[in-house]
């Protein structure tokens, strides 16, 4: 057998919902290397990049039969759930919040269970809440978040587990803390202070920041978070014992720790703090999750620190933005 039939027998169909976003537009392009450019179909809504080179498809994750036409265009293996609406946009939107991120998520869960395909869904760490304990906090504790991203993220984690169970869904999930890339910038969420700074800083200017210098929340840089995607979908399927969804952690820092790191390239850097409505979703977060189960059973592990992380985010926005 030749080495490109092995490579067309080991590819994967691959649909990416919210492809373009901050994970997306990362995971995408390594889904492209790994399971070939053609094998990979990117279902974009109301952005699409100019410079996108690959599948592409365009609608709306709560069309069901929209849906159904790309299943039997493509024929999926695997899907990358992503498209969702996050913390500060489902404050202000909490309608649209619930029907993308939960109609959104059942059409591609019965999808996915009629194709047999696995799937991969994003939770966050806005699955805790003010009665969760905020340091180390377990895989199995309390949920009961004060956020409708958070109330969205909770169902879809149970969804995906009674899936699993009901039906042997192969689903697999993470608690994504807050992510910090220099390649696409966040939107709509209250983590978005981390990566905002570092633009600030390097455009030369002051930074409002709006949340409290003391605010101290759970963060990863994207490679990590990309790295740690793949290898749980890799993972053996008798491996995997949480289908609700993976704590998954790297660091923590709090704002004012992030400044003091960025002032060691820019001495200069200034910023004050104006807390907004997103301080509440700040709030109700932990400070540090604990990820051990994530460690244990697919082996786990981060490779940036805060030093390491701001290093790579300072060397390769100065060059995007200069
Ligand atoms: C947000 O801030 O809403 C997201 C998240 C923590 O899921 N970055």
């Amino acid at each position: 057998m030749s080495h490109s039939e092995v490579n067309i027998i080991m590819s994967k169909r691959v649909l990416v919902t919210g492809p373009f976003g901050q994970i997306g537009s990362e995971l995408v392009p390594e889904l492209q290397d790994k399971h070939g450019k053609e094998n990979v179909v990117a279902l974009g809504h109301n952005y699409i990049p100019d410079d996108y080179e690959g599948v592409l498809e365009q609608g709306d994750v709560k069309d069901k039969e929209f849906l159904e036409s790309l299943w039997e265009k493509y024929d999926f293996d695997v899907v990358y759930h992503l498209a969702s609406l996050l913390s500060a946009t489902g404050e202000k939107r909490p309608d649209l919040a619930w029907s993308v991120n939960m109609d959104g998520l059942k059409n591609i869960l019965d999808l996915a269970r009629e194709n047999d395909n696995k799937v991969f869904w994003a939770s966050s760490i806005a699955v805790f809440g003010p009665n969760t304990p905020m340091d180390d906090t377990p895989q199995h504790t309390i949920l009961e978040p004060v956020t409708m991203y958070g109330v969205t993220k909770v169902s879809g984690e149970l969804l995906c587990q009674y899936y699993n169970e009901k039906f042997g869904l192969d689903v697999r999930g993470l608690r994504y803390p807050g992510l910090l890339s220099w390649k696409e910038k966040p939107g709509g969420g209250t983590t978005d202070y981390a990566v905002e700074m570092f633009y600030k800083a390097i455009q030369g200017e002051k930074y409002t920041c709006f949340v409290r210098e003391d605010t101290q929340l759970p963060m990863m840089y994207m490679e990590d978070a990309i790295e740690g995607t793949l290898q749980l979908m890799e993972a053996d399927e008798e491996d995997i014992t949480i289908r609700t969804s993976y704590n998954h952690s790297a660091i923590s820092f709090r704002a004012d720790k992030l400044v003091e790191e960025i002032q060691r390239y820019y001495p200069d850097f200034e910023v004050e703090y104006e807390p907004d409505e997103r301080q509440k979703n700040a709030d109700s977060w932990p400070n540090s999750v604990d990820d051990s189960k994530a460690r244990e059973d697919w082996g786990w592990d981060h490779k940036y620190d805060l030093e390491k992380m701001a290093e790579v985010m300072i060397e390769n926005l100065e060059e995007k933005l200069n």
